[in-house]
Parts: C-alpha cells; structure tokens; sequence
C-alpha cells in the first residue's frame, strides 16, 4: 500500500490537471449571462439540452453549431460566447 501512495497521488495531480486544462474560462458578464441562461433553461438543471434548445431557437439551427465542447448541451460558458459573438446588445438587453 505505501507503494501506491506516489502513484495515487500523481493519478490525483494528473486528474486535477486535466480537470483545469479543459475546465471553461470563467464567464466575462456573469450577471447578465446566468439571468438569460436561467431563462433559456426551464428545467433548471444547468444545461439547455437538444430539446430547450430546439424549442427556444431559430428554425435550422443545429445545436452543434453552437455546442462549443460537443457534449450535446449548452453551458453558461456557451451560451455566453454565443450571444457575445452573434448579438452583443441581447445578452444585455434580453427580458428578464
Ligand atoms: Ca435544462
Ligand atoms: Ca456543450
């Protein structure tokens, strides 16, 4: 057992490592984007999936188009990139 200590202990560095190599930067303007996200996500759960997504989008266009990390979802991260590069005003501008 005290041989496996090292090597669960780099399996764990290695682990947090990867975790913050691949982890989304923090949103830029997290008040207006989680006010519009929680909008966009009735369920509430922290993702729009395929369905809110295609209930609450415009006809043909395909979730993949904007599901940056391919995960079959949107995450705040997402969402915020999309309306930053598409439509800057509505991410400020959108009903809350
Ligand atoms: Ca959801
Ligand atoms: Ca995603």
């Amino acid at each position: 057992m005290r041989q496996l200590a090292p090597l669960l202990l780099a399996l764990a560095l290695g682990g947090w490592a990867l975790q913050r190599a691949f982890a989304p930067p923090p949103l830029r303007y997290p008040g207006p984007t989680t006010a519009l996200f929680d909008r966009l996500d009735p369920n509430g759960d922290g993702r729009i999936d395929a369905e809110e997504y295609a209930r609450q989008s415009p006809p043909g266009s395909p979730l993949s188009a904007v599901d940056a990390d391919g995960d079959g979802a949107l995450s705040p991260w997402e969402v915020e990139l999309l309306y930053l590069t598409v439509d800057p005003v509505w991410l400020f501008a959108a009903p809350r």
